[in-house]
């Protein structure tokens, strides 16, 4: 657990772009909205997009595939993502910001892998939407309710959502959903909430849901979470209300250690957990 801890602590000072500015959290969700330029993997997991594909991931969403320069600029300001995708013109690379052994061979800017002559093979998307339809917010408050955009009316059609939630230090976040509604299919491949337990959408993944069975309460982890909200190009449903209240962590878990040297606690910070 400490090993994890100290990892994920490494990992959040590693991106130093990344935190609070303005009171607001930015992670590499948050800073996509900032420059227009977004990471989409396929609904089926990292690195299964060919051009054609990934393409029409960014043009289905109101967008297109970013240019280098569009990805560059996203870069300046912030945006790292440890994953290849594709850019315009059949271009793949990765934007690093701060460089990393595991990410990015140790350097920063636009890891380049080129122009692929192959446009079979299969790589992560990186998109540009400037006018994207915002939703979606930041939450620190102890509790909270919020509502797919447009509630009690019914969601729109190419909605991208993402609720980041961070409590204090040390807390839980227990999720209750109140109402649930949103295009049924099998897989939940056409419009769905996700839920991961961790300050991104890549980690700690929890759930996909759709369908009008309410989801069973979900309990983080660690301090944060994160829900994303897609919804295709045809078919609305009634959305949804979630609410959201902290939990202290279960006192057992201190296992009579209380704060190290540095004032910092030493337990239980999820797995993704965030100081
Ligand atoms: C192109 O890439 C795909 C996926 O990696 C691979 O299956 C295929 O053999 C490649 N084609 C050529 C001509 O190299
Ligand atoms: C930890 O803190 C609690 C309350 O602040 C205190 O009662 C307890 O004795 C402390 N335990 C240790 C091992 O310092
Ligand atoms: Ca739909």
């Amino acid at each position: 657990m400490i090993a994890l801890i100290f990892f994920s602590a490494l990992l959040w000072n590693k991106a130093q772009a990344w935190g609070f500015k303005d009171g607001v959290l930015h992670n590499s969700i948050w800073l996509e909205r900032a420059a227009g330029v977004y990471h989409r993997e396929s609904r089926s997991g990292k690195y299964q997009l060919t051009y054609a594909e990934a393409k029409a991931v960014c043009e289905y969403e109101g967008g297109h595939l970013a240019t280098y320069q569009q990805l560059e600029a996203a870069r300046k300001i912030g945006f790292h993502v440890c994953a290849a995708g594709w850019m315009a013109k059949g271009r793949v690379g990765y934007p690093i910001v701060k460089a990393g052994a595991n990410c990015g061979f140790g350097k920063t800017g636009i890891v380049d892998y080129g122009i692929r002559l192959n446009r079979s093979e299969r790589w992560d998307a990186y998109c540009y939407n400037p006018n994207g339809k915002e939703c979606g917010g930041v939450f620190t408050d102890s509790k909270h309710v919020f509502k797919s955009p447009g509630y009690p009316n019914e969601y729109e059609n190419e909605q991208i959502c993402y609720w980041h939630i961070r409590v204090k230090y040390g807390q839980r976040i227990h999720l209750q959903f109140l109402e649930f509604d949103v295009e049924d299919d099998t897989a939940c491949m056409a419009d769905f909430l996700e839920i991961y337990d961790s300050y991104d959408d890549i980690n700690g993944f929890v759930g996909r849901f759709c369908g009008d069975e309410l989801p069973d309460d979900i309990i983080s982890t660690g301090n944060v979470m994160t829900l994303k909200f897609l919804t295709d190009a045809s078919v609305t449903a009634g959305g949804f209300q979630i609410r959201y209240i902290t939990m202290d962590m279960p006192s057992k878990s201190n296992d009579g250690k209380n704060m190290t040297s540095q004032g910092k606690p030493n337990f239980l910070s999820g797995k993704f957990g965030i100081m």
